[in-house]
């Protein structure tokens, strides 16, 4: 196993993997922006360096220099996170030709399934299901005129290099086809630099439905189950559970043979993810291949009992999976909130801030995997995920049970986040009947516009929450070197405590 990682991100993720390495006694390096100085994950680390200015393209994103903090450092292995560069395949390449190991698939294989068109050809190859449509790009408005004819109405035009939902345009009539098609292909053109499109017959009311898959270096693939992430707004998730409740059994060893077979055939490695669209008779279609480990892996974790970061270091490090598919079992039910700095009364706009205040839940089978801390900064460069709430039940009904007792003792002040809008969710009769849908938070909350105000009593207690915390903090010292956090109070660190 390796002797030490450095971990290529920040936030939440950052600190799962520095308690997965901790756990498995392998040292850790952060690293850290000019505006992350003081954040949690610097905190943790065994060290912490500096990569430059708050902007993400000069800090997170700059592959040279991470590599560089790595070498310096003695780091054997890199672990992207999620986001930044974790479907890089230059930067898995970068970590490779500078002897470090890379904890994620091959850089081949992120580049091919980064490609949706090469991605949907691989699953048609492996005899996985793709919703139908034209197997090649389309260019003129006669050819679309006749594929949707024979795929029939309605019809989504989507981008060949498009990716979460972006340049994606359905069509309900042929008459709209040819100005859907030019907007298509502009807004494709300015989105991705290329304005490549082409047809798919439009699934409606589907569930966003994902299979967690390992493998190992030596041929093993398996999978452990689903991920039903219906609960969305504009392609951003905001909650997810596991199991599905429209996944019974027979379904779920379709779908995970159906993933397993793409990801064998790929020559995949490590941890990855295979998202379907799951329509209401019960098809299945692929959709795109996740070749990193997603924010909402948490959920299988609890169900499976499965460390996913802790497979990922032992499979990067060339370790059998060990287990066999027969192996694997998922028990009860587990729900995943996410916790964010944004303010869901006014359209989800990012609420970025000092956090004045910040108790979160505990007690039984409740998870919370934070990336800040009371006191400290939820900066507006970056995404504005704070925290995910994730809690275990025996059934569904006492998973959003115990999600409700715990989103009920969760209190922040200093920023908005979603937390009002996940309690009105756990009431809300669709979910508590788990009649879910892609289109849940438009149709059940007007895309979350229609939320009930917080209480009096509720604002009174943030309120008096604030007034007992407003010291002011002690100013960032300059970029000159590793962070005082992880290095004060540290034997022969020579900074004293503050
Ligand atoms: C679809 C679809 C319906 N029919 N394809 C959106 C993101 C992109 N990766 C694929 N997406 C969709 N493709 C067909 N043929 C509906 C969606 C879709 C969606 C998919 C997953 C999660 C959320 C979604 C929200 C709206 C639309």
């Amino acid at each position: 196993m390796f002797g030490k990682v450095l971990i290529a991100n920040r936030g939440e993720i950052a600190v799962r993997v520095i308690r997965a390495c901790r756990d498995a006694g392998i040292r850790t390096v952060a690293v850290f922006s000019e505006v992350d100085r003081e954040a949690l994950h610097v905190r943790l680390a065994d060290e912490a360096h500096p990569i430059g200015p708050s902007a993400a393209s000069e800090s997170y994103l700059v592959i040279d220099r991470l590599v560089d903090v790595a070498r310096l450092t003695g780091a054997e292995a890199v672990h992207p996170g999620y986001g930044f560069l974790s479907e890089n395949a230059r930067f898995a390449e970068a970590c490779q030709a500078a002897g470090l190991v890379f904890i994620g698939p091959p850089p081949a294989a992120i580049a091919r399934m980064g490609d949706k068109t090469a991605a949907r050809r691989a699953a048609m190859d492996a005899g996985v299901p793709v919703v139908p449509g034209t197997p090649d790009p389309v260019s003129s408005d006669e050819e679309a005129r006749r594929a949707a004819r024979d795929l029939g109405f309605p019809v989504l035009i989507k981008a060949a290099r498009g990716g979460g939902g972006k340049g994606m345009r359905v069509v309900a009539n042929p008459d709209d086809l040819a100005s859907a098609m030019r907007l298509a292909r502009s807004e494709a053109t300015s989105a991705f630099g290329d304005g490549t499109v082409y047809l798919e017959k439009a699934i409606l009311e589907p569930r966003h439905v994902e299979i967690q898959v390992l493998a190992d270096a030596h041929g093993e693939v398996l999978h452990l189950g689903e991920r039903e992430c219906s609960i969305q707004r504009r392609h951003q998730k905001l909650i997810e559970e596991s199991p599905s409740s429209a996944v019974n059994a027979a379904l779920r060893a379709d779908m995970g043979a159906a993933a397993c077979r793409l990801m064998a055939s790929a020559g995949y490695q490590n941890a990855g993810t295979v998202e379907f669209l799951l329509a209401p008779d019960g098809r299945f279609y692929f959709l795109e291949v996740n070749t990193r480990l997603q924010v909402e892996h948490p959920v299988t974790e609890l169900v499976t009992g499965i460390d996913l970061v802790r497979e990922q270091l032992r499979l990067a490090a060339g370790e059998s999976l060990g287990y066999a598919q027969s192996d694997i079992h998922s028990r009860g039910w587990a729900i995943e909130c996410r916790i964010s700095a944004e303010d869901p009364a006014a359209g989800f706009i990012p609420s970025p801030g000092r956090i004045a205040a910040w108790r979160s839940p505990g007690g039984p089978w409740v998870r919370v995997d934070a990336g800040v801390y009371e006191g400290g900064e939820v900066p507006l460069h970056y995404d504005p995920l704070m925290a995910k709430l994730i809690v275990w039940g025996g059934s569904r009904d006492d998973a959003v049970s115990r999600m409700s007792r715990a989103l009920a003792e969760f209190t922040v002040s200093g920023v908005k986040t979603t937390i009002p809008f996940h309690r009105a969710v756990m009431r809300h009769p669709d979910f508590l009947a788990g009649r879910l849908s892609t289109a849940f938070v438009e149709r059940a909350f007007g895309g979350g516009r229609d939320l009930p105000a917080p209480s009096a009593a509720r604002a009174r207690a943030a309120a008096v929450a604030v007034a007992l915390r407003s010291r002011a903090p002690a100013p960032a010292p300059a970029l000159d070197g590793p962070s005082r956090w992880t290095l004060a109070g540290r034997p022969g660190s020579g900074i004293p405590r503050r």
